[in-house]
C-alpha cells in the first residue's frame, strides 16, 4: 500500500462514487477520507460531512487526518449552474480557493482540480479542439472552470503547488446518476433502455459531443496523478478525449441490444449549452506528456453500461 492520506471533496457525486473504491484499493480504506455536503446512501469507508465553502471545516479535516493529497470534485455543473449563476459562481470559486489555500498552508503534496470541455465556447474550433484553443465559455460553469484553470496555474507558479487537472468530456457511468450537466442524457438514456421505457432526450438527435466512459476517466485521473512531476507540462488543464457521438448514434448503439427502444427528441435550454461546446477534442498533448490513451469506444461502452445496469435493475 502507498503511504498517503487522500481527501476526496464532493465524494458522493458521479466521479467520487466511482473513484473512491479505486483510491481505497491503492492507498487502503483507512487512508481515504470521503467528504461531502450530504451523507452517502451507503458509506464506503471514512466519511466526513463537510461544506467546502467553509475554510475552517476543510482545514480541520486536513489537520486531523494529516492529509497529503486532495481531489477537489465539489462543483455545480453546467445545466444546474444556469438556474442561479451567482450561486454557482460563488460555490465553485469559494470551494476552489479554499482548497488551493489549505493546500498551500498545509503543504499538501498533490491536488487534483478537474476542468471540463465547458471551458471552450463558440470561438474555439468545434472539431479536434486543440489544447491551446481560445477559452470563451458560454455558461457560468465554464467561466468558473476557466478561472479555476488560471488559479491553479497561479498557485503552481507562485507557490510551487503541485496541482494537476484534466478537461473531462461528458462522463458516462453506471455507479450513480450525474449531478446536473448537459451530457447527463448519455447516462439517463441507458437507465430508460434497461428498464424497457422510452426516453425523452433533451438534446437534438445530431448534437455531437465529446464523451468518455468512467473507467477511462478514472484511469486518466490516476495516471495523471501518478506521473512524475517533470512530465506535467500543462498546469492549467489537459485536453482529454475518449469518443464522440450524437444522441442518434448512441440510440442506434443501444438498439443493437434493445431493438424496440424508442427515443423522442425534445431539446430544451441545454441544447444551446451543447451547441457552444466542442464536438471532438485533440488530446495529443496529454498523450505526449504522460502517455494518455483511451480504451473505450462507443460499442464497448454501450456493452459495459447495459451489462452493469442489467444486474442492478433485474
Ligand atoms: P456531481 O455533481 O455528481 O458531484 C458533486 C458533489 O459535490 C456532490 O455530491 C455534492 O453534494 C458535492 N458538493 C456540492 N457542494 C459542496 C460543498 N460546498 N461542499 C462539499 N461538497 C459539495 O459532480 P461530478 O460529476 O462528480 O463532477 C466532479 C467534478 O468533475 C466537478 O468539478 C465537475 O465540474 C467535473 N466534471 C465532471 C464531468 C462529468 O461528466 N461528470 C465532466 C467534466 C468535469
Ligand atoms: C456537464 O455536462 O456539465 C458536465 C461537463 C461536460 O462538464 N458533464
Amino acid at each position: 500500500m502507498k503511504r498517503e492520506t487522500i481527501l476526496v471533496i464532493g465524494a458522493n457525486g458521479q466521479i467520487g462514487t466511482a473513484l473512491l473504491p479505486r483510491l481505497q484499493a491503492i492507498y487502503g480504506t483507512r487512508s481515504v477520507i470521503a467528504a461531502d455536503l450530504r451523507r452517502p446512501d451507503h458509506e464506503q469507508g471514512i466519511f466526513e460531512r463537510m461544506d467546502a465553502t467553509k475554510a475552517d471545516e476543510l482545514a480541520d479535516i486536513v489537520r486531523r487526518y494529516r492529509v497529503t493529497q486532495i481531489y477537489h470534485l465539489a462543483a455545480i455543473l453546467s445545466a444546474k449552474g444556469e438556474s442561479d449563476p451567482i450561486w454557482a459562481w460563488n460555490l465553485n470559486m469559494a470551494t476552489l480557493l479554499n482548497v488551493l489555500e489549505v493546500a498551500r498552508v498545509h503543504r499538501i503534496r498533490k491536488v487534483f482540480v478537474p476542468s471540463s470541455i465547458a471551458a471552450f465556447g463558440d470561438d474555439a474550433p468545434k472539431y479536434e479542439t486543440p489544447q491551446t484553443a481560445v477559452l470563451d465559455p458560454a455558461t457560468v460553469y465554464g467561466i468558473s472552470k476557466v478561472a479555476a484553470e488560471n488559479w491553479s496555474l497561479y498557485y503552481h507558479k507562485r507557490y510551487g503547488l503541485d496541482v494537476r487537472s484534466l478537461r473531462y468530456p461528458g462522463l458516462i457511468s453506471y455507479q450513480s446518476m450525474p449531478g446536473g450537466g448537459t451530457t447527463d442524457y448519455a447516462v439517463a438514456i441507458f437507465h430508460a433502455a434497461v428498464q424497457g421505457k422510452p426516453y425523452d432526450c433533451f438534446l437534438s438527435e445530431n448534437t455531437m459531443l465529446p464523451m468518455m466512459y468512467m473507467d477511462d476517466a478514472l484511469r486518466a485521473t490516476l495516471e495523471l496523478m501518478e506521473a512524475p512531476e517533470n512530465r506535467i507540462k500543462v498546469r492549467t488543464s489537459y485536453n482529454l478525449a475518449g469518443m464522440s457521438f450524437t444522441p442518434a448514434e448512441l440510440t442506434a448503439s443501444i438498439q443493437t441490444y434493445f431493438p424496440a427502444f424508442n427515443v423522442r427528441y425534445k431539446p430544451d435550454f441545454r441544447q444551446a449549452i451543447a451547441d457552444s461546446w466542442p464536438k471532438t477534442i485533440d488530446d495529443t498533448v496529454a498523450r505526449r506528456d504522460w502517455g494518455w490513451k483511451p480504451e473505450f469506444d462507443l460499442p464497448h461502452m454501450t456493452q459495459e453500461m447495459i451489462t452493469q445496469l442489467s444486474t442492478i435493475y433485474h
